[in-house]
């Protein structure tokens, strides 16, 4: 840091030059996060200042947190539902499996997870955090969670089983009714990571064919973010319980705080992202989204139907609002794309192009992409 402080018109000349920097929205294809909406980002900067880590100094911010889990609770079939707004679907993943670890007591170190091929690497943080080993389940040939194997992995020492609602890949849904059946059996603590799914399977045309929430008897807890398909402000994860008393497995005693105890993770953490997830979810409501949702399936499906009129094969049929195309060098493709500006990504088994059709990608925007990706191949 310089010894004398820099006048505010030179920062916010160096702040803007760092900003100009950054790629916009309209070229990313590669992102599960989009521009928030208006109403996230006014709320979330009247707010900027406010801290959960100490509720009772915020109680104006702590009862729209409140109001958020509530609303979330409806959209998961389980309105009496408990939960706080973490920062995203890693710090909901690490929390959901510390939750089990604190609820079944295995030998130290011979605590198992028994979850998807598929399931996102921040199990593999958790895991870490928690000494506890992951077993992970190959997947079937639509990219799910094979139930058979699944059930094969499952001994006295696994604390808990995971399964995936949208796939960070493939956006695949997992056979969740089975692993929820799989978990009553056996009497283990089954997450559900919604993180991507949980803001598009409730506002799909037939939301029944996927069914992962909690009408599923065995489903404990479930990740769901809205700073990805919410259109929140970031950082804005949303963690659930059907238990309460599961939840508070987590707290811990602190009396210097004026509420005694606390579950989160984090200890101060902003209050920002509650107001705006509470400002969008109240400004939108069910129908909002469902248009929001409508126009990403659509828009994926003119990108898929412009990959297959050229040839491209599909990874898989989109489920959700991703599409895999299996070229025959997808990395050299996904690095010709950068070189025009383009940013997507590629998947590993089968090696593809993912690109994620956020709200930002409009049919302009898969016009302008198919354009460029024509000139390459
Ligand atoms: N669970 C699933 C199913 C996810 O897809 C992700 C993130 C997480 C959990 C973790 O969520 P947080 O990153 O909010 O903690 N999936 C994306 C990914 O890893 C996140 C992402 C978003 C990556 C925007 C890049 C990007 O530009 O690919």
């Amino acid at each position: 840091m310089r010894e004398h402080g820099v006048d505010e018109d030179t920062i916010i000349r160096e702040l803007k030059g760092a900003c100009a920097r950054n790629v916009p929205y309209e070229r990313v294809l590669s992102s599960m996060c989009t521009t928030p909406h208006p109403i996230a980002i006014k709320a979330h900067k009247e707010f900027i200042v406010s801290n959960l880590g100490d509720p009772r100094l915020f109680p104006g911010t702590a009862s729209l947190e409140h109001a958020c889990i509530g609303m979330l609770g409806e959209l998961l079939h389980l309105p009496s539902a408990v939960g706080y707004i973490t920062t995203g679907g890693t710090e909901s993943n690490i929390q959901a499996l510390r939750t089990a670890r604190q609820l079944k007591h295995v030998d130290p170190g011979k605590a198992n997870i028994v979850l998807p091929e598929s399931a996102h690497y921040s199990f593999d943080k958790a895991a870490q955090m928690l000494g506890v080993s992951l077993r992970r389940t190959p997947l079937d040939d639509e990219m799910k969670a094979d139930m058979d194997a699944m059930a094969g992995l499952v001994d006295k020492n696994t604390i808990a089983l995971v399964a995936v609602a949208g796939t960070t890949e493939f956006g695949q849904v997992d056979p969740i009714p089975a692993i929820s059946k799989l978990a009553l059996d056996e009497n283990i603590f089954l997450h559900v990571d919604a993180a991507f799914g949980g803001f598009v399977i409730p506002f799909m045309k037939d939301p029944s064919k996927y069914r992962f929430d909690f009408e599923l008897p065995g489903v404990m807890s479930i990740a769901i973010d809205p700073h990805k398909m919410g259109m929140s402000t970031i950082p804005s994860g949303g963690l659930l319980y059907r238990d309460e008393r599961h939840m508070k497995s987590l707290e811990i005693s602190a009396q210097y705080l004026t509420s005694q105890v606390q579950s989160s993770l984090a200890g101060t953490r902003t209050g920002a992202s509650a107001a705006a997830t509470y400002a969008v979810m109240r400004h939108l409501g069910m129908d909002g989204y469902r248009r929001v949702v409508s126009e990403c399936m659509d828009n994926t499906m003119f990108l898929r139907d412009s990959l297959v009129d050229m040839d491209i094969e599909l990874a898989l049929e989109p489920i959700m609002n991703i599409v895999t195309a299996k070229l025959p060098d997808a990395q050299s493709t996904r690095k010709k794309l950068c070189d025009m500006g383009w940013f997507v990504s590629t998947t590993s088994r089968p090696e593809a192009l993912r690109m994620v059709v956020m709200p930002h990608v409009t049919r302009d925007v898969i016009e302008a992409f198919m354009a460029d990706l024509k000139k390459i191949s």
